[in-house]
């Protein structure tokens, strides 16, 4: 028991969960959080230049971490321009606490025009929220807190709310916090894995489509190991690329937009096991992938199983639990005979490079020259951009949680304040944003964040001076009739220069040596290639096999 104001209640609640860091950007209303921050060293406390930046910057350090990230903003505007990162967190199923300011208690659901008031705030955070709540009273905000990261470390993670007036996080009171809890473990129903395992064991040509949900449970020694046990080769979603080493000679790559070495691959096989994903119509396409004879499905989320694609067996538990327990069943007997070959899957590869090259040559010379100069624990933030696209199949992932995409929300904006976040998490490690010159531009003002704070993230814009998609769009489908998709552009490594960061121009056959020349220096850095506008994948139709 202490007696402290809700202020103080807030950040004691945080420390007691073990937050870091927390992304914020004041105002009257939560000026009380604010305060509770000065005089103490546990918590890091980042403000940023606008309020998508705070929930991007946590979703970042969510995906590197594991670990929930925090974002502070004030109610109304606040919270709205926080909601499309919000929004992307929760496509990605990642784990953000939103804490957010309220009118004052007396003001609530009044309509009278009080400052930043907006009516139901929690109508706005609820579509894009796990869970929300309003605290009403001092002595509720620990346990407030503390629901909000429960939530987010059982089950599927995605995004939480709290939010608190301004009259509470000023009123002083006696407040106790709960104990820390470990999350439980896992339950799960042995029925269907047997049925599973004895499926995947009489396959002939056994797949397994990983999902993000196999990063977010870290099951990749699981997945390794179970397709390993199968012979079964590995594609993965953008999503949950990097759950599988990309470098694995069981490895198809990312399927995405029905393109990818899995679009080979899946109508071949008899039966597929897919872990921690929607399949979504993005990862499927249309005409590449037929639906599988039978397909077993794995996932925390009990809703998302049969969804899209009707399952046979359906396991609800998350990835690594249910992964162990096949991995138990399917070596009750004895491992079966590979039954893809690897000259079978080779062949696979050599057809999708065939493909590449009459595609995106040159996104896949970027790509690679990049790769050359990234060690494996590099982090990507692939942005929404012609190279962010094709980087799903041409950059190889080697570990997890190094790869983060913006999942089917596809926001335009989201790489660069994202990478911002990975950086705080993995200072050591190079982070490197891929964005367009359309979206730099939503969050260009966080160069001051990176200078101010010293976040060495190194930014890529490819300059075509367009909304490359949407008028690539325009040249494809409606016959060449451009408007409103030429951008005017500011020349991005001189901004960079004003800002105090670094800016270097190159031409993509230079890259390489600017990447390497920006994470020499360790400093944030720009770096502009013109580019023309290409075609991207979703934009070419799969083949129909
Ligand atoms: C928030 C949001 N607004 C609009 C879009 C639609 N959109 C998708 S790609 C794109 C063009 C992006 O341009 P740029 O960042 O320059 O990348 P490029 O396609 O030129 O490589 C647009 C407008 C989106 N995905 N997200
Ligand atoms: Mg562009």
């Amino acid at each position: 028991m202490a007696q402290m104001t809700g202020g103080e209640a807030v950040v004691q609640a945080l420390r007691h969960e073990g937050v870091e860091v927390v992304f914020g950007l004041p105002g009257v209303q939560i000026m009380g959080i604010y305060d509770a921050f000065y005089a103490q060293s546990d918590i890091r406390l980042m403000t940023v230049r606008h309020e998508q930046t705070t929930a991007y910057m946590a979703d970042g350090y969510a995906r590197v971490t594991g670990k929930p990230g925090v974002a502070l903003v004030v109610p109304g505007p606040g919270v709205q321009n926080a909601s499309a990162a919000l929004g992307t967190a929760y496509a990605a199923s990642s784990p953000v606490l939103l804490l957010a300011g309220q009118v004052e208690s007396f003001n609530l659901g009044s309509d009278r025009g009080a400052l930043h008031e907006i009516n139901d705030q929690m109508d706005v955070i609820r579509p894009v929220t796990k869970w929300c709540q309003r605290v009403t009273d001092v002595p509720a905000i620990p346990d407030a807190v503390h629901e909000a990261m429960r939530q987010m470390r059982t089950g599927r993670p995605r995004p939480t709310e709290v939010e608190i007036a301004p009259d509470v996080l000023a009123t002083t009171a006696e407040v106790t916090f709960p104990a820390a809890s470990t999350p439980p473990p896992a339950t799960l129903d042995w029925e269907p894995v047997r049925r599973a395992a004895a499926l995947l064991r009489g396959a002939s040509k056994p797949l397994i489509w990983a999902g993000g949900g196999a990063l977010l449970a870290d099951a990749s020694r699981e997945l390794i190991a179970l397709a390993e046990a199968l012979g079964a080769p590995v594609a993965t979603t953008p999503e949950g690329k990097g759950a599988f080493p990309e470098d694995h000679r069981l490895s198809l790559g990312v399927g995405y937009y029905g393109h990818g070495t899995s679009s080979w691959a899946a109508p071949k096989a008899d039966v597929v096991l897919a872990v921690g994903t929607r399949l979504t119509g993005q990862m499927i396409g249309l005409n590449a992938v037929r639906i599988p004879q039978r397909l077993i499905h794995l996932d925390v989320d009990p809703t998302v199983i049969g969804k899209n694609y009707p399952a046979d067996v359906r396991i609800v538990t998350d990835a690594r639990a249910g992964l162990q327990a096949l991995l138990e069943e399917v070596r009750r007997q004895d491992t079966p005979a590979p039954r893809w070959s690897d000259a079978e899957i080779h062949d696979m590869w050599r057809l999708q490079e065939g493909w590449l090259q009459e595609k995106a040559p040159n996104q896949c010379d970027i790509l690679r020259s990049m790769q050359r100069v990234l060690p494996n624990d590099a982090v990507l933030v692939s942005g929404i951009t012609n190279v962010g696209y094709w980087a799903h199949f041409a950059y190889r992932s080697r570990q997890p949680r190094t790869y983060v995409t913006s999942s089917y929300f596809a926001t335009l904006g989201f790489s660069f304040p994202t990478a911002l976040g990975a950086k705080v998490a993995a200072p050591e490690r190079p982070v490197v944003s891929i964005t367009g010159d359309g979206g730099f531009m939503y969050a260009l003002p966080e160069l001051a964040t990176a200078v101010h704070y010293g976040i060495g993230v190194v930014v890529v814009v490819f300059v075509d001076n367009a909304l490359g998609a949407s008028k690539n769009d325009q040249r494809t489908r409606f016959k060449g009739r451009e408007v409103g998709t030429t951008l005017y552009n500011p020349s991005f490594a001189e901004v960079a220069r004003v800002f105090g960061a670094q800016g270097i121009k190159t031409e993509p056959e230079r890259l390489d040596s600017a990447v390497q020349q920006a994470l020499a220096s360790g400093q944030p850095t720009v770096i502009e290639v013109p580019v023309p506008t290409w075609a991207p994948p979703f934009q070419i139709q799969p083949r129909t096999n």
